[in-house]
């Protein structure tokens, strides 16, 4: 491992901050996406979540405890901007300004994500991806928190997981705000989003030694038969699917060769219009970070067809199987077909934890679901892959989205009820190898 590779741990706002209402905080679409009956497991809400927000000393203490050398965290877009543009909340920029000098301060390298699902819920009444005006709202919000933070932070995550923020956020309603719109429609939400992506990146650069990328995740298609037919099958499920919006390639082709996949010209002929390409100026400019979010695998065979898990094949509570393969191979595609550095911004696994009578956490589950990662990190290296870094999913228990508070994935506890912290026998083991592995 290289003397700077990052160790950290990674969270979002939305999922840990909580929110009293008394903070200048605007909504976000999750926070209405939770008001509706029955979208989230027993109508739970992220008002509290593990109240991050006023235990923010706490947790430094606890990421300083972990010797983690890197934090990822998002900033939420409302509670900076609470209309979504205009006005600043002071209240809310001072926050992350604590967090960051406070990572800092303890040797801890902050990792800034700018969008993390919450969109201001006052920019999705005007459509938000829909609305061709995102690219410069989006624009505007990089460029308050360069500002603010550029004297501190020097590595930045436009968009976690677009795949999520446009095709389940757009196409298949899964996720806030929940809309249904046709392939195409999607697909111009896809573009809005890769042309903001261009924006901020424009924007981070101005700062010198700042560092520009997206977090990408995927199903993680692998080859059960590493030949070269096995492997080139794989290869190709893994970057394109059916629906534009689910395809890796779709995203980051454009970011890196400038244009999308041929096949999409084809499919959407309304793409060859001018206006795309000269988007696609902007688009192209190869991110200085590569980033990956990783939890399972999908073996496929030869001929690109999904393979059955044998019986009694090890799920999480999440109900994925436990399988690194995806981890290798997702890396091993990734830098061979776009050269960038690399960064794993998410592994991890949910657990039914509970806390023992001893008062302890015994989440051996977890313990070797990480271990069995990082040794798939240290063969990557081992084999020469540009791999410079490495965060769990999640640093504490949090709010999982459409499961509520039903799925725990954090290396530390915490009770909902009283919202006290316990770090998780993992927790400790991770601190461990960390300082046997840190040189
Ligand atoms: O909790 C989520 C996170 O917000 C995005 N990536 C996957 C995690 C686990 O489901």
């Amino acid at each position: 491992m290289k003397k700077d590779f990052m160790y950290g741990v990674s969270t979002s706002a939305f999922q840990i901050e909580g929110d009293d209402g008394k903070q200048g905080r605007g909504l976000s679409v999750w926070d209405s996406f939770c008001e509706r009956k029955g979208t989230v497991y027993q109508n739970e809400n992220a008002k509290v979540a593990a109240d991050h927000y006023n235990r923010l000393q706490e947790d430094l203490d606890l990421l300083a405890g972990l010797n983690v050398n890197a934090y990822r965290f998002s900033v939420s877009w409302p509670r900076v901007l609470p209309e979504g543009t205009g006005k600043i909340n002071d209240k809310g920029v001072d926050f992350y300004d604590r967090l960051i000098d406070g990572l800092l301060q303890r040797g801890i390298t902050p990792f800034l994500t700018m969008y993390h699902w919450d969109m201001p819920q006052s920019l999705s009444d005007k459509g938000g991806l829909q609305n061709d005006d995102f690219t410069k709202w989006f624009e505007e919000y990089a460029d308050v928190l360069v500002r603010k933070y550029g004297d501190r932070v020097k590595y930045y995550i436009t968009f976690n997981e677009p795949i999520n923020v446009v095709h389940s956020s757009y196409y298949s309603g899964a996720f806030a705000p929940g809309y249904r719109l046709n392939e195409w429609q999607t697909m111009q939400c896809l573009h809005r989003m890769l042309t903001a992506h261009g924006r901020a990146r424009n924007v981070i650069r101005s700062v010198p030694d700042s560092k520009a990328g997206m977090a990408m995740s995927t199903f993680e298609e692998y080859p059960v038969c590493a030949s070269l037919r096995g492997i080139e099958a794989a290869k190709e499920k893994f970057f394109q699917k059916d629906l534009a919006s689910e395809s890796i390639d779709a995203y980051l082709d454009p970011v890196y060769f400038g244009k999308y996949p041929d096949r999409l010209y084809e499919k959407f002929p309304a793409l060859n219009e001018n206006r795309y390409a000269e988007d696609l100026k902007l688009i192209i400019g190869k991110d200085d970070i590569l980033c990956f979010n990783n939890y399972s695998g999908t073996p496929v065979d030869e001929g690109g067809k999904s393979v059955a898990r044998e019986s009694g094949a090890p799920l999480t509570a999440m109900g994925g199987v436990v399988d690194p393969n995806g981890l290798y191979w997702g890396c091993k595609f990734l830098a061979e077909r776009y050269k960038a550095p690399l960064y794993v911004t998410e592994n991890g696994v949910a657990c039914n934890d509970i806390v023992a009578l001893d008062g302890k956490v015994h989440d051996l589950n977890r313990v070797d679901f990480l271990e069995r990662h990082l040794v798939v990190v240290r063969r990557l290296i081992d084999e020469k892959a540009d791999i410079r870094g490495y965060f769990v999913w999640s640093f504490l228990d949090n709010f999982e989205w459409l499961f509520g508070y039903t799925k725990r994935f954090g290396l530390v506890y915490v009770d909902y009820q009283t919202l006290k912290r316990t770090p998780k026998d993992s927790y400790h083991w991770y601190a461990e190898y960390i300082r046997a592995h840190k040189k």
